[in-house]
């Protein structure tokens, strides 16, 4: 089923990795966006488990947290029926080809990566991190999608994608598919709730800068209270202006469908109070059957280890049909 409709359809390709709690800036931002162009086009979404070892993951936690983050995509709609879900990890052609990438890829622009420079520390970093971006490359382009739907955050590492897959098609001849990045104008970059200067992250030393896809109620009931507003008291959609409440219209207008402007209209004379109670009351309507079908496919692990191994065997077939074209390309014995 999934391969007689690759044929058919255009392709699309990303990713996430399973490092914390997923938010709605990843949901609005990404998540949604993958579950929508379900409709359309064949998706393969991969959980980055090898991506989250570039920094320290205690065995236990990468474990519970890469189950956890599958359940969830399926809570929002992922359809293995429909779509590839699977483990990078259990698709080895993906470290194959980040191998290769990496002797084709100059130090420099690895270490100018924004990503990098923010997740090393002091003491330096290991050499997972600085080739963080080629293993992404590999795990786009072993696929050939036409697009990458993605958050903002994301663009420079698919710029170095572009640039690998049109440096190994100019060397060894056309091979690789050169991916469009995909984000969406208002919800791809989603800021924090404590500070709308900051990108939303589930690194965020404090928890209320997130409303979390498993926060109850009363946690997006209070978060949304405290958010951070702008001087004055109208409901405007200005970002350079009121960037707290743009970022908060953002919100409702990636949850309600409707545009910014809409949102700021029908919302013109009430105060900041009131359309914050509007704002945690949709976010909670709209998460509530994610929640609930979270907790039902929490109760079957197996079931969903299924759907991941089920993934890993299609994913398998497409990666190493590209990967084989890539090595005799370039004079491997196959
Ligand atoms: P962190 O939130 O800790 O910085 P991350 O950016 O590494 O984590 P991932 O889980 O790797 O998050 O990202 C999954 C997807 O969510 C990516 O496509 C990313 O661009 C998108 N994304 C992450 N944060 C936001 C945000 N604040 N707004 C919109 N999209 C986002
Ligand atoms: N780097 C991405 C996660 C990621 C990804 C990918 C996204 C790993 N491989 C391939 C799109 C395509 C992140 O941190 N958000």
């Amino acid at each position: 089923m999934a391969n007689q409709r690759l044929n058919q359809q255009s392709t699309i390709l990303s990713g996430i990795q399973p490092s914390g709690n997923l938010h709605i800036g990843n949901y609005l931002g990404a998540v949604k966006q993958w579950v929508d162009l379900q409709a359309y086009y064949h998706v393969f979404i991969m959980i980055a488990d090898l991506h989250a070892i570039t920094v320290p993951q205690e065995p236990k936690e990468l474990r519970v947290r890469t189950l956890a983050l599958a359940n969830l995509l399926l809570a929002c709609g992922i359809d293995p029926e429909h779509s590839t879900l699977f483990l990078q990890s259990h698709v080895p052609a993906h470290a194959e080809l980040g191998w290769i990438f990496n002797t084709m890829t100059p130090l420099g622009e690895l270490e100018r990566m924004t990503q990098f420079k923010e997740k090393s520390d002091a003491k330096g970093a290991y050499a997972g991190l600085l080739n963080y971006p080629t293993l992404q490359a590999a795990d786009i382009l072993l696929y050939q999608p036409n697009a990458v739907p993605v958050g903002d955050d994301q663009l420079q590492h698919l710029e170095l994608t572009r640039e690998l897959a049109r440096r190994f098609n100019n060397r060894f001849g056309e091979t690789f598919v050169v991916p469009k990045p995909l984000i969406m104008q208002s919800a791809g970059r989603i800021m924090g709730l404590d500070d709308p200067t900051k990108k939303m992250s589930k690194s965020a030393e404090s928890q209320s800068s997130y409303i979390a896809i498993l926060d109850t109620p009363d946690e997006i009931r209070k978060k949304i209270k405290n958010a951070v507003t702008d001087s004055g008291k109208e409901i405007e959609y200005n970002p350079s202006a009121k960037p707290a409440i743009a970022n908060l219209i953002a919100i409702m207008s990636a949850f309600s469908g409707s545009s910014e402007q809409e949102v700021a209209e029908k919302h013109n004379g009430k105060g900041y109070a009131e359309f914050k109670s509007d704002l945690a009351e949709l976010i909670v309507k709209k998460l509530a059957p994610i929640q609930e079908t979270y907790r039902k496919l929490a109760e079957n692990p197996d079931a969903t280890l299924k759907i991941l191994k089920q993934g890993a065997k299609n994913a398998r077939e497409t990666a190493n049909e590209t990967l084989n074209s890539a090595k005799e390309k370039m004079g491997f014995v196959l």
